[in-house]
């Protein structure tokens, strides 16, 4: 078998070679049905049968492994594609450090696993779920287009998922297959597993924003699985996070081009004040102030998805050598860390601290500032575009202190700088802080469709590229009647 290139022979493409492994083989031609189904009562409404120019993985060569062509959504080609096998590759963490990484799952840490493969693969279909009905409102062709290249990968990301359970995990692992098509995003019965992925994504603002933030939080929690001593985890989410950087450059350059746009609408009519939201507005551009609250809400969001602060789970996990940090081998430590401690923020006599508590216990939050890292950067990139305009304007990221469901601060509310507020005082002022309806039903207003080549919606400005390096009139998406 040619583990770069992908099989395309089958029904389902691989580099896992299905063809000689029947029984997952017909586990998943099984389930295949089931997920057409739910990708057509789910996946992005009103466009299945539009043709999208799209990329489909045909190898995981790093070089060259997509192909761009017109594809109906329903026919796309969900495969199963790992990353090729590191030869003699060792545990890198951990209880287990330096043993053979597992091919098999052992059996001590089966249900360890089985839990944070089935939180991973129920994260995918949510996505979906929360953006299916963006298509209708698409401010241009090209953002259409990545929406739908976004969902399909999620769609493909759930497979990657599946094909774990289905392979490794017997009769329990067909059950979960069958119950992540089965879960719906802010379903009161059955919703999705994490809190983030059961909120609307009502907009397109919210949309990058989400593609910004939360799809970060799939690259750090793919970084630290790819780390992973079962060596087929680590194989499937390294090549999971190839097309992850795709969906994180569609939030980034998102919110980029929406900021690009006020600010140059905003020095065509004059204005400098940024705070002046009801002159801003009349432009039919976000003004930043709101783009601010959007972003506060986002975040905090997403922080939420890293867990508790003290986690015995997460400590579980390293200390099995099934979950690392981000980009553990970079690190230089004993990748033990049994005997070291970590700083996080706590609640002390309900003020704000900073603690030194076991480094395994705080995992979770080790990641998470990995993740605040990893947003500033890009915050800061967003940030050379007002400068550019010279209009006086910083997006900042909240103290994460701020409008949390989960963990210690969930039982504070605290204002964007982390200054803890009572509850009277949260509930008068968080309108400065988190969108209100108003501030929705404004961005709700601009959300008119612009469905011709080369055109874009008042409140973004065009990329400074195409996909696949297509002019600007390029017809992304061919809509069906
Ligand atoms: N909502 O010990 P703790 C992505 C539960 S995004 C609801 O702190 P742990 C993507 C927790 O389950 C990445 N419940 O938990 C992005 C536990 O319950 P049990 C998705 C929550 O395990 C965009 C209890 O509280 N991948 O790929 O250390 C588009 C105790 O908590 C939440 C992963 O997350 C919550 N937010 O940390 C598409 C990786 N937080 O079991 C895709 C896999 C905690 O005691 N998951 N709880 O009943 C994990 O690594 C961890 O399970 C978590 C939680 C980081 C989620």
């Amino acid at each position: 078998m040619n583990i770069v290139n992908v099989d395309y022979d089958g029904l389902i493409p691989n580099n896992v070679g299905l063809n000689s492994d029947q029984r997952v083989k017909a586990a998943l031609e099984k389930w295949h049905p089931g997920y057409l189904d739910w990708w057509n009562d789910m996946g992005p409404e009103g466009f299945q049968q539009s043709l999208v120019y799209l990329r489909t993985a045909v190898s995981v060569d790093p070089k060259g492994w997509a192909k761009f062509d017109y594809v109906k959504m329903p026919d796309y080609k969900w495969g199963i594609l790992l990353a090729p096998q590191v030869d003699d590759r060792k545990i890198p963490f951990g209880s287990h450090k330096g043993e053979a990484a597992w091919q098999e799952v052992p059996g001590e840490y089966r249900a360890m696993l089985r839990r944070l493969i089935v939180i991973q693969g129920d994260t995918e279909p949510a996505s979906v779920e929360q953006q299916r009905f963006l298509g209708k409102t698409a401010p241009s062709l090209y953002d259409m287009r990545n929406l739908f290249q976004v969902n399909v990968e999620e769609g493909r990301h759930l497979w990657a998922m599946v094909y774990l359970l289905q392979k490794y995990f017997g009769t329990d692992g067909r059950e979960e297959a069958e119950a992540l098509l089965q879960r719906r995003s802010g379903d009161t019965d059955t919703p999705r597993m994490l809190g983030a992925f059961n909120e609307e994504t009502p907009d397109w603002l919210s949309f990058f924003m989400f593609t910004f933030f939360t799809d970060r939080d799939g690259k750090m929690q793919l970084e630290a699985l790819a780390q992973s001593g079962f060596d087929p985890l680590s194989r499937t989410c390294r090549f999971m996070l190839t097309e992850e950087a795709h969906h994180m450059f569609v939030g980034e350059t998102g919110v980029g081009r929406v900021i690009e746009c006020t600010c140059a609408a905003m020095k065509q009519a004059g204005i400098q004040d940024p705070n002046d939201i009801q002159a801003v507005r009349k432009l039919g551009v976000i003004d930043l102030p709101t783009l601010q609250k959007k972003l506060n809400l986002h975040f905090s969001l997403t922080l939420d998805l890293f867990g508790n602060e003290i986690s015995t789970n997460a400590a579980n996990a390293f200390h099995a050598g099934i979950k690392g940090r981000f980009r553990e081998d970079k690190l230089e430590d004993d990748h033990k860390l049994e005997n070291s401690t970590y700083p996080i923020s706590r609640l002390v006599d309900g003020k704000i601290s900073s603690v030194d508590v076991p480094a395994l216990s705080a995992l979770n939050m080790r990641l998470r500032d990995d993740y605040v890292a990893d947003c500033a950067a890009g915050v800061g990139r967003w940030n050379r575009v007002p400068e550019k305009f010279g209009i006086a304007f910083q997006l900042t990221l909240p103290h994460v202190a701020f409008h949390r469901q989960i963990g210690e601060f969930s039982k504070v509310k605290a204002d964007i700088a982390g200054a803890v507020m009572t509850d009277k005082e949260w509930e008068s002022r968080k309108g400065d802080f988190l969108p209100s309806d108003s501030d929705r039903e404004f961005i709700e207003s601009l959300m008119k469709p612009e469905f011709e080549p080369g055109k874009f919606a008042s409140w973004i400005a065009p990329p400074k590229t195409g996909i696949d390096n297509k002019s600007g009139d390029f017809e992304y998406v061919k809509i069906a009647d």
